[in-house]
């Protein structure tokens, strides 16, 4: 059979843990190579270590069956997972990188709900997310793309406000800012693309899908 290829983050937040629990359903990889991809030992998988922002389209085209991603990754590249005809579909949520993805607001500045962002600059790695967001709540503001430390933005007036991931809060408070709304919450997910896989593939994901369900079980 083909090999089933599974696209995991190369270097991050969520390596770690996506390579545990692929070696806790029984894959083994030669974790020293860090290759672009690396076969399996024992079963016929090949991993694919690849930057998260590029694992939802990835899957979407065929270029990997499988992958983990942040939520968060896949509603801002794909669109709304939850729609019945999203090319990528969750088929399960992992417990692990957890985090929400919130608008925020300068602790100096009053605060009266989501009317005050009217008219404002919000700095953000995740405009596709809150442009829908603000759309499905007739806000009319601006999304500015910004690639990273968004939550300095701010302070140097590059923007009024700002939507970022948050999980403890700590990097919101140490910048001067306030957690107000949450848009997502998010973590990571294992997701699959609608194209349809070889029988032996499909019966393979099946049981890599139980060890995965036996796994989260025992953690719980
Ligand atoms: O290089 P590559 O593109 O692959 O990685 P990356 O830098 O884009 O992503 P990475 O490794 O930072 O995060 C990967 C995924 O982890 C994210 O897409 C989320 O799904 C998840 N995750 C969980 C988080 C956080 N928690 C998190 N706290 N991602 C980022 N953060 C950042 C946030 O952006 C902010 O800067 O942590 C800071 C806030 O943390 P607190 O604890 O101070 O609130
Ligand atoms: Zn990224």
């Amino acid at each position: 059979m083909k090999n089933l290829r599974i696209a995991i983050q190369k270097s991050g937040r969520l390596s770690e843990k996506c390579l545990s629990l692929l070696n806790r359903c029984g894959l083994q990889f030669d974790n020293r190579k860090r290759t672009l991809i690396s076969r399996a030992k024992n079963h016929p998988v090949e991993l694919m270590l690849v930057r998260d922002d590029d694992i939802p389209h990835y899957v979407r085209d065929g270029v990997c069956d499988i992958g983990i991603v942040g939520l968060n990754e896949l509603e801002e590249k794909i669109g709304c997972s939850k729609s019945p005809d999203n090319p990528v579909k969750v088929i399960r949520s992992l417990g692990f990188g957890s985090c929400r993805l919130s608008l925020a607001w300068p602790k100096s500045v009053p605060f009266e709900g989501l009317e005050s962002f009217s008219g404002k600059r919000i700095a953000t790695s995740y405009p596709n997310i809150l442009e829908r967001y603000l759309e499905s709540k007739s806000i009319a503001a601006e999304a500015v793309e910004i690639s990273g430390s968004v939550e300095v933005t701010p302070s140097i007036g590059v923007a009024d406000a700002i939507c970022d991931l948050v999980s403890t809060g700590a990097t919101l408070d140490s910048n001067g800012l306030k957690e107000v709304i949450t848009i997502l919450e998010s973590e990571a997910v294992l997701v699959r693309s609608n194209q349809t896989l070889e029988s032996e593939q499909e019966d393979f994901l099946t049981r890599l899908l139980q060890r995965i369900d036996g796994t989260l079980l025992a953690q719980n």
